[in-house]
């Protein structure tokens, strides 16, 4: 080779070398400098750096938040897959202390039946456990505890057991507000603290009394009946509304509470309510027989069943009568030192009510004259008075509470929302004692048919639809107020529940006799 040709193999050489350097620097450069994405505009953008890119990966701190709930929510869960919660939905004062009703529900939340179950509420030293239902109940040195009844030992998973409640008498009313944070749940003897997943869909939701407000009655108007309607006056032979409007009470009575007291519930109420347009119930508490509260009956036992009655329909937004109902003893004068004090006790109770109304003498009769029940009534109203001074006091008349026109010619003086009672037995009682009704309310007598039913008076024996049927039409001219008799399943005509029926709520019509069915679609206007 020629030194010229070889002097220009090298400059080539040189310039493939500086070509092939600039190419693989500038690779480099390409395939070295990092992550590269496309700006809006299509430039490419170096965010390799770039605080943004962190930002967009961790969560917001609005998610953070709910993550934290979601944690402590589990924790919780944790603790509280069965809990016992305790409120009052009630409390009055008695003689400087404190009375209150304990409604208790256990939750179970948990995927598995709960037995064996036990509440323990702690209270305050000088308290005591006055009543108590749907659990067995005692108070042992300062813990309350309640333990099942036969049909309510198992809470099956996801569900709950609710209507367990006490009546408890505190030093002060910081004593109840305590206890109600105070209830734990044993299971089998130990504090339950367990945890388990809750399966899907199947968690058990807590009764709360505005599930109560919302439940609607039969008929189109919404609310309850009490929500409507409020406080009850009577205006000349009406029974008006708070709006001042002509109302008119429809309900049923129960048979003697002591007789059947499975009956006095809050279900079995809100069946009432709900499935009949119900919108009172009668509280019958016999005074002289089977169990009655001057004889053989237990005081406390039956005051507690009034209060239940009377809770319960509270807590529905219903009216309810508290009947002292006389009936073997024949003449209230008997033992009006019994209802002095019992009238002093529930006026007292239910001072704050004004859903309660008090019928002072079921049936005066055996001869006793309407001044002797007119003497008895103007002792027992004042004391009545002096608690509620408004409340709508029900006056029985003489003859098994039929001589309203006799009352008409020399009714009770000085007091107003006094009603006289009218009782009826549609095959016994016709013409006659229509009259009597019609002779009171033409002198501008109050009556309300207290008591009713369409068989003969000894609540038993045939139905008579034609009298019946007249005598709701004297009911629905004049407005009159009524509660039939009786709530039980008692072989008899005038129970509402067939005798083959032992369901304390919730029946269908085929669970009623022959009477509940006519009065369930009396109510509903279908007859
Ligand atoms: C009846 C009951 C019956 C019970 C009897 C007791 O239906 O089961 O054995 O009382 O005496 C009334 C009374 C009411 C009566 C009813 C029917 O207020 O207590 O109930 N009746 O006899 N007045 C007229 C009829």
């Amino acid at each position: 080779m020629s030194d010229v040709s070889s002097k220009k193999t090298n400059k080539l050489l040189i310039a493939i070398i500086a070509v092939l350097t600039v190419v693989i620097v500038a690779l480099a450069i390409v395939l070295f400098s990092g992550d590269k994405g496309k700006d809006d505009s299509g430039n490419i953008t170096d965010t390799s750096n770039s605080s943004e890119a962190t930002v967009t990966d961790a969560p917001t701190s609005e998610e953070a938040t709910t993550q934290a709930e979601k944690q402590e929510e589990k924790e919780e869960t944790g603790k509280l897959d069965c809990y016992v919660v305790l409120s009052s939905s009630n409390s009055w004062e008695n003689n400087g202390k404190m009375n209150a009703q304990i409604d208790a529900q256990i939750i179970n939340d948990s995927g598995s039946e709960k037995k064996d179950w036990e509440i323990r509420i702690k209270v305050a030293q000088g308290t005591t456990l006055d009543s108590s239902w749907n659990g067995n109940c005692t108070l042992e040195g300062d813990i309350i505890k309640i333990k099942p009844v036969e049909y309510n030992g198992s809470i099956a998973a996801a569900s709950k057991i609710s209507d367990i409640g006490i009546i408890v008498c505190a030093p002060t009313k910081a004593d109840i507000d305590e206890m109600l944070k105070n209830g734990q749940l044993y299971i089998g003897g130990e504090l339950y603290a367990g945890y388990e997943p809750v399966a899907e869909g199947t968690q058990a939701t807590v009764e709360t009394k505005d599930d109560e407000q919302e439940s609607k009655p039969a008929k189109a108007e919404t609310g309850t009946p009490f929500d409507n309607h409020g406080k009850l006056s009577v205006k000349g032979t009406d029974i008006v509304d708070k709006n001042g409007k002509k109302y008119q009470l429809k309900g049923v009575s129960t048979h003697g509470i002591a007789w059947f007291p499975d009956y006095v519930n809050k279900d079995a109420f809100k069946t009432f309510r709900d499935d009949w347009g119900v919108n009172l119930v009668r509280l019958a508490m016999y005074t002289d027989e089977n169990s009655g509260y001057c004889t053989d009956g237990d005081k406390t036992y039956l005051k507690g069943l009034v209060d239940k009655g009377v809770q319960s329909a509270t807590e529905l937004g219903m009216y309810v009568i508290v009947d002292w109902h006389i009936l073997h003893d024949l003449n209230p004068q008997v033992y009006k030192d019994e209802a002095k004090k019992f009238f002093e006790e529930m006026s007292s109770k239910y001072k704050d009510y004004e859903n309660v109304i008090y019928e002072i003498c079921n049936e005066p009769n055996g001869g006793t004259s309407w001044e002797d029940v007119k003497s008895y009534a103007e002792e027992i109203i004042p004391i009545i008075r002096a608690n509620s001074p408004d409340a709508i006091i029900i006056v029985g008349t003489p003859n098994w509470s039929q001589d309203v026109d006799v009352a008409a010619n020399n009714p009770v003086k000085g007091y107003d929302n006094i009603m006289y009672a009218i009782h009826f037995y549609a095959a016994t009682h016709t013409d006659g004692i229509r009259n009597k009704v019609t002779t009171a309310l033409s002198a501008g007598l109050p009556v309300f048919v207290s008591e009713f039913s369409i068989c003969d008076a000894s609540g038993n024996g045939a139905i008579d639809y034609n009298q019946a049927s007249l005598w709701f039409d004297l009911i629905e001219k004049h407005n009159l107020s009524y509660a039939a008799w009786n709530v039980s399943n008692k072989d008899e005509t005038s129970s509402l529940i067939k005798a083959s029926c032992s369901k304390t709520s919730g029946w269908s019509e085929n669970d009623l006799s022959e009477t509940g069915v006519w009065l369930r679609n009396q109510i509903l206007g279908n007859n």
